[in-house]
């Protein structure tokens, strides 16, 4: 009965441990693809943040899914920033990226952490006061890394 969760280990291993030129036939394409998650994850972060400003009416259910929603897209992004991928489309992207992976790295994990760690379980209580809480602190986890690494 170990079999499927093995099976299963191994895929999710490779598919996050395959080269970026396996996954994207071209570096436009991975631009494309991280720029994409990344929209994705800014619209269902801004509409927690309406709610979290009062811009919006808080709604618990919206808020918990939209959440669910940041935490799952959160890990996508990073994946398509291989080598080469720096020039191909137009980015933001800067060359820190490639030169300073180690920092750029910490950067992405602790963005995924503040959203699993602090926004989800926030926006899952159901609570706006913990939702306006939260709010925050994963704002600043993603502007930590768009202040270094992404053009002005
Ligand atoms: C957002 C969004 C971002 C972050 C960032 C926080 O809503 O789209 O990129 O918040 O602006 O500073």
């Amino acid at each position: 009965m170990k079999t499927i969760p093995t099976l299963l280990l191994a895929l999710s291993a490779a598919a996050f441990s395959l080269p970026a030129a396996a996954q994207f036939a071209k570096p436009e394409d991975a631009i494309k693809f991280r720029q994409s998650a990344l929209t994705v994850m800014g619209t269902y972060f801004s509409r927690l943040g309406a709610m979290a400003n009062g811009k919006a009416p808080y709604d618990a259910a919206v808020a918990a899914a939209d959440a669910e929603l940041v935490a799952m897209v959160s890990h996508l992004p990073w994946q398509a920033f291989g080598p080469g991928t720096d020039k191909g489309r137009e980015t933001a992207a800067r060359p820190e990226i490639w030169q300073e992976q180690a920092k750029f790295k910490e950067r992405a994990e602790k963005m995924q952490a503040t959203v699993a760690q602090t926004l989800l379980p926030a926006a899952r209580s159901g609570n706006l006061d913990q939702l306006k809480a939260a709010f925050g602190p994963t704002a600043q986890s993603c502007k930590a890394c768009h202040d270094d690494f992404r053009r002005k």
